[in-house]
């Protein structure tokens, strides 16, 4: 049977609670919280002990700001209570479950109730149609699934927009290019670093990634810049557009960017209430357009509430733009327990990748090693040439590199340009740090 190519435009509606204003927002949010405070203190024991050892109660919710008044909620909490500890519903009311593994430490469990799940579904469906997924279209999902939030939670959203999902999971790159090339989707969501491993992977085959059907990546998981954005964009002639979220907070769709504005990524703050705090001094709240520490409190989840959780996330909030209401999160710029202090000196992998990559013959292959002989660090960045940059010209690369560093982070460093193909590609979360000092 052939297809036919022509495409029914099908009702793409918007939830009514997107365009809500700012005042309507906040005050869905007000009354949430003060409900998801007393949910949370009379049905998890974790949260009564820590409001009674703090002096707060739920009532003390009058306004907003009065969150601050409640204690944090960290990873460590999960794995104290490890695996259920922090449920509040009774396992047969508990639908799904996830867990992610960690680097360190016991993993961190979280549950859904059949509602948590339909939530989720919706609102990873706002991402993909703030990204300009359509109704109707494939969409080829390259997040791993399993435990990790990634798979199932894009696909819940792509199947919830009314999309055609291809369940690829992550990995068998070989497999995902076939797929690419005989299912022709309109849309791939794949981690940024693994969706580069693909066109990568498409171009050692004498492909061109440019000529794929594809129109649109939503890319997130990970830290990326937007030089990287623009690397993916003309390496696939699409849109690239971002999407966010943590298991712990839900999973991906905590918020998404626009593929008209590409300015961050919007949290859906009917579900969910940021706040940017200091990340050296806990203590303080910042302001609109100041860098912190992203903290949420989910305002709906019924299996596993989540009040001022801690993401360790570098970020700051800024008002909305393609859904006025709902304010935006400034580009992720890396983890506060991903930050590298070298020398005094703090640096993001993220810096390195945006500086790299404006460095003709450089590739967006890199990684740090960080090593400590002598009792004093040092950082040593590892990048693949570009396969049009011969190697005279990759020492030069290596110079500027070495140089732009030097000038923007303020650190030296050893550069070694390699051969393209020689570092280990992503499949998912890519690691771009190998700390060597020994602990
Ligand atoms: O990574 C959920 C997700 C899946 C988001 C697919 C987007 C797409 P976790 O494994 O719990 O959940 O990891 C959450 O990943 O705290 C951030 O450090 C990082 N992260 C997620 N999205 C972004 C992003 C998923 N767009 C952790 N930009 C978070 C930067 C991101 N970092």
């Amino acid at each position: 049977m052939t297809q036919t190519s022509t495409r029914i435009e099908l009702p793409n509606p918007l939830d009514p609670e997107e365009t809500m204003s700012r005042d309507q927002i906040e005050s869905i949010q007000l009354a949430r919280l003060k409900e998801t405070l007393a949910y949370a203190y009379d049905r998890v024991p974790l949260y009564r002990e820590k409001y009674d050892t703090a002096g707060v109660h739920p009532t003390d919710l009058k306004e907003l700001s009065d969150l601050a008044k409640f204690p944090f909620t960290e990873k460590e909490d999960l794995r104290k209570t490890y695996p259920f500890g922090m449920f509040a519903v009774p396992q047969h009311e508990v639908a799904r479950l996830h867990a992610s593994s960690g680097t360190t430490g016991r993993a961190t469990v979280v549950g859904y109730t059949q509602k948590d799940l339909d939530d989720w579904a919706k609102l990873g469906a706002r991402c993909l149609r703030l990204a300009g997924v359509k109704p109707g279209w494939k969409v080829h999902n390259a997040y791993g699934y399993g435990l990790f939030t990634g798979g199932l939670g894009a696909h819940a959203a792509a199947e919830h927009l009314g999309t055609t999902v291809i369940p690829m999971s992550g990995g068998q790159t070989e497999k995902q290019i076939t797929l690419i090339q005989d299912f022709e989707p309109d849309a791939i969501l794949a981690t940024p670093t693994y969706l580069l491993t693909i066109g990568d992977a498409m171009q050692r085959q004498g492909l061109d990634p440019r000529k794929t059907s594809l129109k649109t990546a939503v890319c997130g998981a990970e830290p990326w810049t937007e030089e990287m954005r623009h690397e993916l964009e003309v390496m696939f002639d699409l849109d690239a557009c971002d999407i966010y979220g943590l298991s712990e907070v839900m999973g991906p769709g905590v918020a998404g960017e626009s593929h008209e504005t590409k300015d961050g990524n919007h949290i859906w703050e009917d579900h969910f209430r940021p706040e940017i705090i200091d990340a050296f001094d806990d203590t303080q709240v910042l302001g609109d357009g100041q860098h912190g520490e992203l903290v949420f409190t989910a305002l709906t989840k019924q299996a596993l509430p989540i009040i001022r959780y801690r993401t360790h996330d570098l970020s700051r909030l800024l008002p909305g733009t393609a859904r006025e209401g709902h304010r935006r999160m400034g580009r992720i710029t890396g983890r506060s327990d991903d930050m590298i202090i070298l020398r005094g000196v703090n640096l993001f992998p993220s810096q390195i990748e945006e500086i790299a990559l404006r460095i003709p013959g450089l590739s967006p292959h890199f990684q740090l090693e960080i090593t400590r002989p002598d009792r004093m660090d040092q950082l040593a960045v590892r990048i693949e040439r570009r396969e049009d940059c011969d190697s005279d010209r990759a020492i030069q690369a290596g110079k500027d590199l070495a140089k732009q560093i030097k000038i923007h982070v303020g650190s030296s460093c050893a550069i070694e340009v390699v051969v393209p193909g020689s570092l280990a590609r992503s499949s998912g979360k890519l690691r771009r740090i190998y700390d060597l000092r020994e602990k």
